[in-house]
This record gives structure tokens, C-alpha cells and sequence, in this order.
């Protein structure tokens, strides 16, 4: 680690209120260039407290940067984590406005809801028996750095570019599907743009909820029973803008889907 408290403090902030005013600002390890992995979610930490002293409630976690292909396109090597607040959430088929957004981005993933605790190092059989169901689902991501440019440090201290998710389609139990074969196709205004497979995801996406209970114990948490997990996106991230309208379709699962308002 190399900040001190005040500096993560202060790194907190600058996140929180470009988060707010959706303003983008410089990657932070430019000011910080020593800024480690632990020093980011240490900054994430403080974010996550911030807005619950605000009242907003942590409703479940995301697993990100959680295929090959993604970890190349953000010049990272490793997966990480943010939180989700129940403030993020939006409705299925809902409109959801920009104005408040920079540059939105939208991915397909499963989501996981569980039904027991998961702690420490666990496997993907112990995610899977934990696990109530898994639900179709859109992630709107937005990164708060200029460009859409970060480093592992910066984007994990922006809580992972976390910004809004849609819950769709037909809750599955996880026993019912094999969840490496998940094909999604995502459309926008009736085209379509991207398409992919759940083993996309560290292979099965239950990896991707197993190496998140990892970091979060790293940072000294559980997933408790009852918490929603976005597991990673088996598409790569489409940006949208005021207009368009987004539909995916989860193969057995049903589809999930909103518009975008200025
Ligand atoms: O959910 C994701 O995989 C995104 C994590 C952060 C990287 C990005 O903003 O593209
Ligand atoms: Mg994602």
C-alpha cells in the first residue's frame, strides 16, 4: 500500500463527486503513481461507506473485467469487483436518462441471487449450491475517467464502473441450465451488435462469483445470503446514447431490455 488515509479520503471524493455530477476527470494514478491494487479498493471502500451514510443500501456486488478478450481491450490482467446500491437499480423495460451518465456503455451478464452466505476461498460447486437463482441481466457501465481510459488502479477505485443494471427475463434455478452455454444476443433499435456465450466469463460464471467471495475477503467481507451478483459480461460493452433502444436475449432464459432518454 502506499496512500495514506488522507489521500484515499481524498481519492474517495474526487471519485464520488465525479460519480455525482457525472463529470469525468483524470485516471487517478496520474496524481498517484504508486497507487496499488489494495490502495484502489481502500479507495472503493470508503466510496461504498460514503453512499451508505447517504442512505443508500449495498444490494450485491459485480464481478468485472472477467473475459480475455475484455481484460485486452482495458489493458488490464485481472478481474476485480464494485458494489451495487439498490440507487443503481432500474426496471426492466424502464427508460433510463444520460444526462446524469458520461459515456454509457452497456453489457449482458447472469445474474446471480444467493441463498447462504459465501465466505473465504470458495468454489464454483460451493457458489452453485449457494446460489437461488440466476436472472438475465444489463449492466450500464460508465467509466468516471476521461475517454474511457483507466489502469486496473483506477478503474477499481471507481468502483468498477458501476452505474445502473436492469434485471430481466425468467429466474432459472442454477441446476436447471448448463451456465457455461448461456448464447446472448444483444440488439439496439432492432440490430444487432453483439453477440457471445456465458463460458465468456473465467469459462463458467459461477468462477467469476468465486473470485469475487476471494476479494471480498481479502477486503475483510462475506457475501451475505440474499445478495444479487452480476457475474461479468458475456458480450463485449456497446455505448449508447438518448434514443436507443436496448433488447438481449438470454438462450432459455427469456430477455431484458430498456431505453435510453436524453
Ligand atoms: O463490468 C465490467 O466488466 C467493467 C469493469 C470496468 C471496466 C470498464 O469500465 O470497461
Ligand atoms: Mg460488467
Amino acid at each position: 500500500m502506499s496512500l495514506d488515509a488522507e489521500a484515499v479520503a481524498r481519492l474517495s471524493e474526487r471519485v464520488e463527486t465525479a460519480q455525482t455530477y457525472a463529470r469525468a476527470i483524470r485516471k487517478l494514478t496520474d496524481d498517484h503513481p504508486g497507487m496499488t491494487v489494495a490502495d484502489a479498493y481502500r479507495v472503493q471502500t470508503a466510496l461504498r461507506r460514503s453512499y451508505e451514510r447517504r442512505g443508500q443500501r449495498v444490494v450485491g456486488w459485480k464481478a468485472g473485467l472477467t473475459s480475455r478478450p475484455k481484460m485486452i481491450q482495458m489493458g488490464v490482467d485481472q478481474p476485480g469487483v464494485g458494489f451495487l446500491t439498490e440507487a443503481m437499480a432500474r426496471p426492466e423495460g424502464s427508460a433510463i436518462t444520460v444526462s446524469d451518465l458520461i459515456h454509457p456503455r452497456v453489457e449482458c451478464e447472469l445474474a446471480f441471487v444467493t441463498k447462504a452466505e459465501l465466505a473465504g476461498k470458495v468454489s464454483r460447486a460451493e457458489v452453485l449450491a449457494a446460489t437461488d437463482y440466476v436472472q438475465p441481466a444489463l449492466e450500464i457501465i460508465d467509466s468516471r475517467f476521461t475517454g474511457f481510459k483507466f489502469d486496473l488502479e483506477s478503474v477499481l477505485a471507481d468502483n468498477s464502473s458501476s452505474a445502473r443494471f436492469v434485471l430481466g427475463g425468467r429466474p432459472r434455478r442454477p441446476e436447471a441450465l448448463d451456465l457455461r452455454t448461456i448464447g446472448v444476443v444483444m440488439e439496439i433499435d432492432g440490430e444487432i451488435v453483439a453477440l457471445g456465450a456465458s463460458a465468456e466469463v473465467l469459462g463458467h460464471p459461477a468462477e467469476a462469483v468465486a473470485m469475487l467471495v476471494g476479494v471480498l475477503h481479502d477486503m475483510g467481507e462475506t457475501l451475505p445470503a440474499g445478495s444479487l451478483v452480476l457475474s461479468g459480461a458475456i458480450t463485449q460493452a456497446v455505448p449508447v446514447k438518448a434514443g436507443n433502444c436496448v433488447a438481449a436475449r438470454f438462450f432459455d432464459m427469456g430477455s431484458v431490455g430498456a431505453r435510453f432518454i436524453a
